[in-house]
């Protein structure tokens, strides 16, 4: 899964694609080498955010959308029931929701109605704070209970178990080394039975362990290094900002591990 953040302050690629034109060519270049499907964004969920209006959230989406549908297979990145229709219409194939349905009432509605896939995430807290004092008693357990209710409800409200993939949310209020744990022990979250989502690509938790403790992105090396750990212990979707090199990378592994 490729990233196009149509943003100006999305943590890594902010700015990069806040214009429709290059965030379009972004996602082609994506689809060429070798994503299955691109991520189309249009709020940061950074540490510290703010998170934006809808119509701003619309704006600056759409026009993306509009260019991609029926070339190239898009993902929208959304916690708003009204961008999520919106972005369906338009052809997306998967609804990526960071708030796993608790955002807005009306997304579970949103999806059901549609034949739309649905990526449900782990968070602890909320963007604007979630990186302030990080605690579980046992991180992945936890993340697995919660996923384990959050499908619950999601095929309670109608939209079918097979259309749905769970994702820990690494970075989502979490320290360096829940992080790691939840990659080392991803088995617990496989064991859930749905496809799961990992997207470890230029998180901080990166170049903190490569000894900055205040980054706040992380090398593509060890981007790639998390993307092939994962894929090892059994993640199926790796949400990633460079394409080609995970491509690559995971082609390798795969063959070396198959
Ligand atoms: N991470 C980010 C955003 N959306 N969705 C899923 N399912 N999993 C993730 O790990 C995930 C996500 C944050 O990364 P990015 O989109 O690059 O940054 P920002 O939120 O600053 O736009």
């Amino acid at each position: 899964m490729g990233v196009v953040n149509v943003t100006p302050d999305s943590f890594f690629d902010g700015g990069v694609n806040a214009d429709p034109a290059t965030a379009v060519t972004a996602a082609r270049r994506m689809l060429a080498e070798g994503a299955a499907i691109v991520d189309v964004g249009g709020e940061s969920t950074r540490p510290g955010s703010e998170g934006v209006v809808p119509e701003e959230e619309l704006r600056r989406v759409v026009p993306v959308l509009e260019s991609l549908q029926g070339e190239v297979p898009v993902s929208i990145d959304t916690a708003k029931a009204a961008v999520a229709r919106r972005a369906l219409q338009l052809g997306a194939e998967l609804v990526n929701d960071v708030t796993a349905l608790r955002g807005d009432p009306e997304m579970a509605e949103a999806v059901g109605a549609s034949d739309a896939y649905l990526c449900l995430m782990h968070m602890q807290g909320e963007p604007r704070t979630m990186q302030a004092d990080p605690r579980y008693d046992d991180v992945v357990s936890e993340v697995a209970a919660f996923l384990e209710e959050r499908l619950t409800f999601a095929v309670g409200a109608g939209i079918p178990e097979e259309r749905i993939c769970l994702d820990p949310g690494i970075g989502f209020g979490k320290t360096v080394e829940h992080n790691f744990e939840l990659v080392r022990r991803l088995p617990e979250l496989t064991a859930l039975g749905r496809p799961v989502v990992v997207g470890f690509s230029r998180k901080s938790s990166l170049g903190k362990l490569l000894g900055d403790p205040e980054a706040t992105t992380g090398t593509l090396a060890a981007s790639v290094g998390a993307a092939v750990a994962a894929y090892e212990r059994g993640a199926t979707i790796l949400r990633v900002h460079d394409v080609r090199d995970h491509v690559e990378a995971l082609l390798a592994a795969q063959a070396a591990l198959a």
